[in-house]
C-alpha cells in the first residue's frame, strides 16, 4: 500500500490536509495529516466518503452523447466526442463569432489548473463568460472597502479571543475545524455570541443567541455602535490614528437607537444593550461574519456596519481580535484579491466578453445578443440547482443549440447536456491549491490513474486545441500543459518558480504556509484603502456601487416590511443554508451520506405550522410566484418564527431544489447573488 499526502480541494473553509492509502489503483484509507495546524482533527465525513465517491458506480467513465430527445445517454469514444465539439466550435465561430460560445465555471474544485479553461477560450478566439459570484463577493467587497484587503488572523488565533461573535456563520457545520479553537477560547473563559435566525449547533455554548429578522443585521450593528458611542466605550486613540470618517459615522448612527433597531430587526432592546455591553467591555473581540448573511440586496452595507464595531473599539490588528470573513493570504497566484475580478464588463483582452451576471445567469443568458449565445461549456458547476431561479436557468440552457458539461456524475446540469465529458476527481491529477481560512499552500497529488476513459480537463483542452489546428507550441505557450503527468508537473513548477519556498518536492511532504503570510493580520496598521485608514466613510462604495458612503441601513428588496403584493402573499422568509454532510450539490448521491440525509425537509416553527394546519412530518408545498417544491415539514422550535429553512444543494430528482423559489438578483455590491432575499408561503401538499 502506498501513502500520499494530499489536500481536499472542495469549496470549504477547512481545505483539510490528509494522508491517503492506495493499493492497486484503489483508495483504501483516509487519515488526518499532522502538518496542517488548522485541520488536525482530520477529514470530515465528506472527506472520508471519497472512498465511495471515487469508485462510485454512478461515476461517468466515458464521454456521453444524448440520444435524440429521450433524455438517455450513450457512451461514445473521445475521438467522436472531441470531433463533434470541435466541429461545433468551428461552426459557431465562423457563423456568429467566438463570443456565441458561453463558458460557465463553478466552484466544484480548487486548483491552479482551473485557469487552463480560460487560456483555451482565448486561443479559440474568445468566448462569453460571467462576472460576479454566487458565494462571497458582497462580503469581500465590503471588507476591501473598509480594510483594504481580505485577510485575517490565523485560524488558531481565535483561541485567544475573550469575546467571539459568530455573526451569520454556522461553523459547527461549515467550518468544523474552527470549533476546537472556539472551544479552547470558551474553556479559557471567553464568551460567545451567535447571531442567526436559526439556532444551529454553533450556538450550543453561546451566552447569547440573537435571532434577527433576516436581512436586518445592519440595523442591529448600527444600534450597537450607537450605544458604544453613547456610553463612551470607544478606543479613541485607535480611532484617531487609524479610522477614517468616524465623526460622520457617529452622526449617522445617532438616528439608529436600540428602540428603532429593535423595531426593524425584531431583536429585543435588552439584547442589543447586552451585546453592546460585552463588545464595549471585553477585549479582545473577534467577529466572524459568515457568508449566509451577505446574500441579501443590502448585505454589502450590512457587512460594513458590522465591521465598524471592531474599528471603533480598536479590535483590529491584534492577537485574538479582528474580523474573520475570508483569508486570501494563500491566493498568491490568482486575482481574487483584485476587485476587478468582480467588476463588469471588463474585457481585458478584448476577446473574452464578460456580459452574464452569475447571479442572473438564466435571464442574462437569454438576453445576451450580438451575438446571441449558441453553445455552453459548463465545468465544475451545477448551475441548474445552485444558481438563482432554476426555471429560468433551465429555459436558458434549453434555448441554446448545443451544450457540453464536464462532470463526474449525472447532475441536473449534466442531464441538460448534449455531450457530457467525464471529469477527473481530486485523486487523479496533481494540482496546487490554496484556501480561504488558513494560509497553507498544498499539493493535491495524483495518487491513482483515472478510471475508465476519464481525462482531466487540461488534457481535454489540449486535444481540442489540437483539433482546432492550433500549433502545439502556441498551445503550451498559452498555458495549457501537455497531456502527460510530466507536462502537468512542469506547468506547476513554472507557476511555483517565483516562490522558492514552494517546491513541488517540499509540497509533496505536506502543506506550507504561504510566503509572507501574517499570523495577525493588519498588525502593521497598513490599510490599503484610498485614505490609508480603516474607512467608515467610503467614497469608492458610492462611486462603484451607488450605495451611501456610510454603511447605512436599507431594507432588503424582498422583505415583509416592504409593502409589495408579494410581501402580503408570501409572509415567510426562505433561508437556504449549507449543511454538514454536503458541499452544496455534491456528496448526497453517495450511499454513505444518503443514509444520514435521505430526503430534503423544511424546518418550520410549530406555531407557523399549526396556523397553516400543517402537522409534523407531513408533506407540504413551499412556494412563491417563481415556483414550488414539495417536501416534508419538520417542526422546529429553534428557528425564528416567520422563517422556514431548507438546505441548498438538493437535486431536482430529490425534490428539494431551493432555487426554484429564488430570484436572480444581485447584492448591493460586487454582483453577488441575493439568494436569501426570498419570501415564500407554505401549505399542506394536496
Ligand atoms: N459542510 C459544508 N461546509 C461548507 C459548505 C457546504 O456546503 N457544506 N460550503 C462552503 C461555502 S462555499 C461557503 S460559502 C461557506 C458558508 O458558510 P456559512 O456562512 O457558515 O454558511 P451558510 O449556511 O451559508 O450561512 C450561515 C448562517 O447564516 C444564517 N443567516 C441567513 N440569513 C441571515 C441573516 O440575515 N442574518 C444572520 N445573522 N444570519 C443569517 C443562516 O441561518 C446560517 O445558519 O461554507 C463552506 N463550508
Ligand atoms: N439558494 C441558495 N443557493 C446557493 C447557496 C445558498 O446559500 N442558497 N450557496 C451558493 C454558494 S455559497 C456556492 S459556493 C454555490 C456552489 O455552487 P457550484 O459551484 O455549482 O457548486 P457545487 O454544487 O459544489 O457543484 C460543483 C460541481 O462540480 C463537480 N466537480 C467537482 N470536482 C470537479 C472537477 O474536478 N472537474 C469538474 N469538471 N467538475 C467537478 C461536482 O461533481 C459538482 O457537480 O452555490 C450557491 N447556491
Ligand atoms: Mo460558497
Amino acid at each position: 500500500m502506498k501513502v500520499y499526502t494530499t489536500g481536499c480541494p472542495r469549496n470549504c473553509y477547512s481545505t483539510c490536509t490528509m494522508k491517503v492509502y492506495v493499493e492497486n489503483n484503489r483508495l483504501k484509507r483516509i487519515e488526518s495529516h499532522p502538518g496542517n495546524q488548522a485541520t488536525r482533527e482530520g477529514p470530515c465525513l465528506k472527506g472520508l466518503s471519497y472512498i465511495e465517491r471515487v469508485h462510485s458506480p454512478h461515476r461517468i467513465l466515458d464521454p456521453l452523447r444524448k440520444i435524440g430527445w429521450s433524455g438517455e445517454f450513450e457512451p461514445i469514444s473521445w475521438d467522436v466526442a472531441l470531433e463533434t465539439i470541435a466541429e461545433r466550435l468551428r461552426h459557431y465561430r465562423a457563423a456568429f463569432g467566438p463570443q456565441s460560445v458561453f463558458y460557465y465555471n463553478g466552484s466544484g474544485t480548487k486548483g491552479l489548473l482551473n485557469i487552463v479553461g480560460t487560456a483555451f477560450w482565448k486561443l479559440y478566439g474568445g468566448c462569453t463568460t460571467t462576472f460576479g459570484d454566487l458565494c462571497w463577493s458582497a462580503g469581500l467587497e465590503a471588507t476591501r472597502l473598509t480594510l483594504g484587503e481580505n485577510k485575517h488572523n490565523a485560524p488558531w488565533d481565535i483561541a485567544k479571543a475573550k469575546l467571539i461573535v459568530l455573526w451569520g456563520k454556522n461553523a459547527a457545520e461549515t467550518n468544523i475545524h474552527q470549533m476546537p479553537f472556539i472551544n479552547e477560547a470558551l474553556d479559557g473563559g471567553a464568551k460567545l455570541i451567535v447571531i442567526d435566525p436559526r439556532r444551529t449547533e454553533s450556538s450550543e455554548r453561546a451566552q447569547l443567541l440573537i435571532q434577527p429578522r433576516p436581512g436586518s443585521d445592519g440595523a442591529v450593528a448600527l444600534a450597537i455602535a450607537h450605544l458604544l458611542i453613547r456610553n463612551d466605550k470607544l478606543d479613541g486613540e485607535f480611532i484617531d490614528a487609524h479610522v477614517h470618517g468616524f465623526s460622520e459615522f457617529a452622526e449617522m448612527v445617532e438616528g439608529m437607537t436600540p428602540e428603532r433597531a429593535s423595531q426593524i430587526s425584531d431583536v429585543p432592546v435588552g439584547y442589543i444593550h447586552e451585546i453592546a455591553g460585552l463588545i464595549g467591555e471585553v477585549k479582545p473581540v473577534t467577529i466572524n461574519a459568515g457568508f449566509g448573511m451577505q446574500r441579501y440586496t443590502n448585505s454589502g452595507q450590512t457587512m460594513r456596519a458590522i465591521l465598524a464595531l471592531l474599528a471603533i473599539t480598536g479590535n483590529i490588528g491584534k492577537p485574538g481580535a479582528g474580523w474573520i470573513f475570508a483569508n486570501l493570504q494563500s491566493h498568491i497566484f490568482d486575482k481574487v484579491k483584485d476587485p476587478i475580478a468582480f467588476y463588469p464588463p471588463k474585457e481585458p483582452d478584448g476577446v473574452v466578453r464578460v456580459s452574464v451576471s452569475t447571479a442572473k445567469l438564466g435571464r442574462d443568458m437569454i438576453e445576451t445578443d450580438d451575438p446571441p449565445l449558441k453553445m455552453v461549456w459548463v465545468e465544475r458547476g451545477n448551475p441548474v440547482t445552485q444558481n438563482p431561479e432554476t426555471d429560468t436557468v433551465l429555459e436558458a440552457f434549453r434555448s441554446l443549440d448545443f451544450r457540453v458539461v464536464v462532470e463526474q456524475f449525472l447532475t441536473d446540469t449534466a442531464r441538460e447536456a448534449d455531450i457530457v465529458l467525464p471529469a477527473k476527481t481530486m485523486f487523479e491529477q496533481t494540482d496546487v491549491i490554496n484556501a480561504y481560512w488558513h494560509t497553507y499552500i498544498q499539493l493535491k497529488q495524483k495518487v491513482m490513474d483515472p478510471p475508465g476513459n476519464v481525462k482531466p480537463e487540461s488534457e481535454m483542452y489540449f486535444r481540442l486545441a489540437q483539433r482546432l489546428g492550433i500549433p502545439e507550441k502556441d498551445i503550451i505557450e498559452e498555458c495549457i500543459p501537455g497531456p502527460t503527468d510530466a507536462d502537468v508537473e512542469a506547468f506547476l513548477k513554472k507557476k511555483l518558480e517565483p516562490f522558492p519556498e514552494l517546491s513541488i518536492e517540499r509540497l509533496r511532504e505536506g502543506p506550507v504556509l504561504a510566503p509572507g503570510q501574517e499570523e495577525v493580520a493588519f498588525s502593521d496598521m497598513v490599510f490599503q484603502t484610498p485614505s490609508g485608514k480603516i474607512e467608515l466613510v467610503s467614497q469608492q462604495a458610492k462611486d462603484w456601487w451607488g450605495v451611501d458612503p456610510l454603511p447605512t441601513y436599507v431594507e432588503p428588496e424582498e422583505s415583509i416590511r416592504q409593502k409589495t403584493p408579494e410581501s402580503g402573499k408570501y409572509p415567510l422568509y426562505f433561508l437556504t443554508p449549507n449543511t454538514k454532510d454536503r458541499i452544496h450539490s455534491q456528496f448526497n448521491n453517495l450511499d454513505m451520506i444518503r443514509d444520514l440525509s435521505p430526503a430534503p425537509f423544511v424546518e418550520i416553527h410549530p406555531e407557523d405550522a399549526r396556523s397553516r394546519g400543517i402537522t409534523d412530518r407531513t408533506m407540504v408545498r413551499v412556494f412563491n410566484e417563481r415556483g414550488s417544491i414539495e417536501l416534508e415539514a419538520r417542526y422546529d422550535y429553534s428557528i425564528k418564527r416567520g422563517c422556514v429553512s431548507v438546505t441548498n444543494g438538493w437535486w431536482i430528482s430529490e425534490g428539494g431544489t431551493v432555487n426554484i423559489c429564488s430570484l436572480g438578483r444581485e447584492t448591493d455590491m460586487a454582483h453577488g447573488a441575493a439568494f436569501h432575499d426570498a419570501l415564500v408561503e407554505v401549505e399542506r401538499a394536496r
